[in-house]
């Protein structure tokens, strides 16, 4: 397939200042007439040939200002329209008529069905399959917008913009027009129409605008959609106050859809969403589920500007939009939430997604400079170290400066098609700073490391930090620069209070943050009165990897006393880290696990301190992931090790403090009405995650059937059927409890959809064969992006013992059925296909069980563009 590369970048030769589209909606023949005034850019000449692009289009007819074109004038194929030999004038009218098939649209780009709603999706390149047009990014055009169906059919019909006019026609057929007077890409064109149910707001703005807003959804599930819409306003008057924007139009409508390949798609004025990200109520929606109905209604909504208002000039400046407004919902999130709490979610997140991406074979740039398939770039690269760059920007620049530079965006690029270059500008100007150095953060892959010793000289009162940066070489980037990394420290001394320093040299150190440029700093701090411990990368100033040369001792110190909460809970982690790792290697030898009572202890001493918000407690007491254990070994991973290594500290930690971790139960029962707030919120998952230690004791297999009895709201329900289902699959009490859930929600998909992650997620061999008989369940599809997700892909990435079964079972069943979504959706199956991007680190003996099902898929025949870039490049 083509490579596109950021150096080949050139603006289009023409222009398409407005599109005016008229549809004629039938599910499996629905006309698109389009008029685009076409404008011939000044230093063009009169001869360049117009080229459009299409996916798979069936022209009907074409004229220029009025008159039809012969067969001979212009050049169509399914997917480009060719005009050799343009009018001479510098603007004209071209006229295009297309017909298309939203019905049989099991891709779900450009114009499709769901649940019998006619819905869009543009980005990246879905335009072209509604109509050929210039299909990029830097393309702004003003449309408007005219919609005509049966009315019994779709009594709702919607775009962008706001609503012109509409009325009845002859035969029950019926129209509307939409307007959007903000020029804008085509990936944000939207059209939505069915029969729907709406539950209407408003909001007034900070200069006294009234917008009118509405949440649509499937009949009948206008109960659902309260927190969404609370979600909304909220989202509104957040980003009048933390960074000045208001809201430009007059209506601002979300629509839920049942079949969407993503989250959720900021569309100017009309946002389309997963219903799994608008619907909730405590009997179907888990408190992580009312958290991610937050940050992605947030999201969307805060790409009004960053993305619409400002957009990208090509796909290469994705994380203009993408890490910016992902920045943008994090802090939203941390000031709606407990930041310290959030903080810790986000690390763990980037850790989880973005680390393995950048330490294996998929790995970019945060701005790639080269794709196939831009698809296959909406990547934790892009989106989590795109907000994390961003972070580190404020983090440099301190708030203020960095508040300036926002507004200074705005001012300056509104209404345009920006760059990375144009955005760091506007912080240079802003700060009189230099940022290029900087700005290799964007330009090149790979997670740095630091390695980091120090030590203490009590007679001259010294403190000295020798820091070492690195940066690991990443696919066709062997050699890597220095870079600037905003190292956030704390000198901690008795009782975790800061130990204080006069004066500092070797290294720039500002506000707290060591500024890391040169391959090699010595740090020497003097008028350091005691031993220090040393805590840093302080809220993850940096997203790096740290080697510290320090004494378990001081790990422990720092884990119970630092007064930093994100430093503390990182202590904590790296101890329980080092623990597994060790552990692991035990079972590898043949030897059972050492005792870790010196951290059970302290877990114990975590789960009950009261100073401490129980999310806190909650997120502290979660052990590393078994994917996180396999990612911080990095070679040689047999899961069955990390599995039982894992166990066996969970058992410990459980033993240890069983007479604490009950009490605190107990106390933790829910008292009054459910609310989905975060201090609540908080409780739940402190008392679920001691459920989980409390079920390895002889009496948990009964504690988490009446935990699950009990439940009187969805997340307690679903954490004890984890609990059941994992820790004891198999037992009466595990399949009755499967049965009740099944038995009390068939019929609504979202909640089954748990249920099947559940049964996805169960530990051990086992599961593939029951993977494959849920998907015969009545209510799974494989055309459903939400049931693949929730039954296969949960199964590739986050059941490590049963996906990476040592006979090569489970990676069989996934090639298989890989290529059988593919055949449908091949961005869905493209994206499942990126769980096998570690498997480099596997042993042996699955590694090679890996690679063959990594061929099976790459020698499949009419292979996909999104599945073959990802499988080439998986296996290069
Ligand atoms: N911009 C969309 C993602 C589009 C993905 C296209 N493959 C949602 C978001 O990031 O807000
Ligand atoms: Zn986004």
């Amino acid at each position: 397939g083509h490579v596109f590369k950021l150096e080949d970048y050139r603006p289009s030769d023409y222009l398409i200042p407005r599109t005016s589209l008229d549809f004629r909606l039938s599910p499996d023949a629905t006309r698109v007439t389009a008029v685009l005034t076409i404008e011939r850019r000044e230093d063009v000449a009169a001869s360049a040939p117009l080229v459009l692009d299409g996916d798979g289009l069936t022209l009907l007819g074409v004229a220029v200002d009025g008159q039809a074109l012969a067969p001979a004038e212009y050049q169509a194929t399914p997917d480009q329209l060719t005009i050799p030999k343009p009018p001479a004038a510098q603007r004209f009218e071209l006229r295009l008529e297309t017909e298309i098939a939203p019905s049989s649209n099991e891709a779900l780009m450009g114009l499709y069905r769901s649940n019998n709603v006619y819905c869009t999706q543009c980005e990246a390149e879905g335009f072209r399959r509604i109509t050929y047009f210039l299909d990029r990014p830097d393309i702004l055009s003003v449309y408007t917008v005219r919609i005509e169906a049966p009315h019994n059919e779709a009594p709702l019909l919607l775009s962008n913009g706001n609503p012109v006019e509409s009325g009845a026609l002859a035969d029950g057929r019926h129209y509307a027009v939409w307007h959007d007077p903000f020029p804008k890409p085509s990936y944000l064109f939207a059209l939505v129409a069915g029969a729907l149910g709406k539950v209407a707001g408003s909001f007034t703005t900070l200069s006294g605008r009234e917008v009118e807003l509405g949440i649509y959804v499937e009949p009948g599930k206008e109960g659902l959609a309260g927190y969404a819409m609370d979600a909304l306003k909220r989202s509104m008057k957040w980003d009048e106050q933390a960074f000045g924007r208001e809201y430009d139009l007059d209506v601002f409508n979300i629509v839920a859809v049942s079949d969407f390949n993503m989250g959720a798609m900021e569309n100017k004025g009309l946002n389309i969403f997963n219903d799994k990200y608008v619907l909730a109520d405590e009997e179907t929606a888990t408190d992580a589920d009312f958290a991610n109905i937050e940050a992605i209604i947030a999201h969307e909504y805060f790409h009004n500007w960053t993305g619409n208002r400002i957009t990208c000039r090509d796909w290469f400046q994705l994380c203009l939009k993408e890490g910016l407004t992902v920045y943008r919902d994090h802090e939203f999130s941390a000031d709606q939430r407990s930041r310290a709490v959030k903080r810790i979610a986000e690390v763990r997140t980037l850790r989880a997604h973005q680390f393995p991406e950048d330490q294996g074979p998929l790995a970019h740039p945060v701005r790639p400079r080269r794709y196939r398939e831009i698809n296959n770039f909406y990547t934790a690269t892009v989106y989590e170290k795109g907000s994390e760059v961003v972070r580190m920007i404020r983090t440099i620049l301190g708030p203020q400066t960095f508040r300036a530079g926002m507004d200074l965006y705005f001012e300056r690029h509104d209404g345009e098609a920006a760059t990375i270059e144009d955005f760091l500008k506007v912080f240079e100007d802003v700060s009189g700073r230099d940022l290029a150095q900087f700005a290799l953060w964007y330009h090149q892959a790979g997670t740095p490391n630091l390695t980091v010793s120090s030590s203490y000289n009590a007679a001259a009162k010294t403190f000295t930090l020798e820091i070492e940066q690195s940066v690991p070489p990443t696919p066709s980037e062997s050699r890597k620069r220095l870079m600037h990394i905003p190292l956030a420290f704390g000198l901690v001394g008795a009782g975790g209070k800061p130990v204080a320093w006069t004066a500092v040299d070797g290294a720039a150190v500002e506000d707290g943050v060591i500024h890391v440029r040169k391959r090699r700093h010595t740090v020497r701090f003097s008028g350091v009165s005691e031993r220090p411990s040393v805590s840093l990368n302080r809220g993850f100033s940096a997203p790096v990897t740290l080697s510290v040369q320090q004494k378990a001792d001081d790990q422990f110190f720092l884990a119970s006393d630092d007064s930093d909460s994100f430093s503390r809970w990182q202590a904590f982690n790296t101890l329980l880290t080092d623990a597994l790792i060790a552990a692991f290697r035990q079972v590898l030898g043949g030897k059972e696990p050492a005792s870790a009572a010196r951290l059970a202890e302290l877990a114990g001493r975590i789960a009950g301190d009261e100073t401490l918000e129980p999310a806190y407690r909650a997120l502290a007491l979660s052990l590393p992931g078994e994917a996180d254990i396999a990612r911080d070994i990095g070679k040689g991973i047999d899961p069955d090790a990390i599995f039982a290594a894992r166990e066996a500290l969970a058992r410990t930690i459980a033993a240890a403090n069983r007479e604490v971790f009950w009490a605190l139960y107990d106390s933790l029962a829910d008292k009054g009405p459910f609310t989905p707030d975060a201090a609540s919120a908080g409780r739940r998952a402190l008392r679920n995650i001691l459920l989980d230690y409390l079920s390895l004791l002889p009496e948990g297999t009964a504690l988490a059937a009446a935990h699950f009895r009990a439940a009187t709201n969805m997340t307690d329900r679903a954490a004890a059927l984890t609990v059941l289902a994992h820790r004891h699959a198999g037992s009466p009490q595990a399949e009755e409890a499967l049965a009740t859930f099944e038995a009390r929600y068939r019929g609504d998909a979202l909640v089954l959809d748990k249920w099947f992650q559940i049964q996805a997620g169960v530990p051990g061999a086992q599961t593939v064969d029951k993977v494959r008989t849920l998907m015969q369940h009545p209510a799974f599809s494989i055309a459903n992006p939400n049931r693949v997700r929730s039954l296969i892909g949960a199964f590739s990435s986050a059941n490590q013992t049963g996906f990476h079964r040592a006979d090569g079972q489970g990676y069989r069943f996934f090639a298989e059925t890989v290529l059988e979504v593919e055949k449908r959706n091949p961005q869905v199956a493209a994206r499942l296909a990126t769980a096998m991007r570690s498997w480099r680190s596997l042993e042996p003996i699955r590694q090679d069980k890996a690679r063959q099902a990594l061929l099976q898929i790459a020698n499949a025949e009419n292979l996909s563009a999104d599945l073959r870039d990802i499988v080439e490049r998986t296996l290069a």
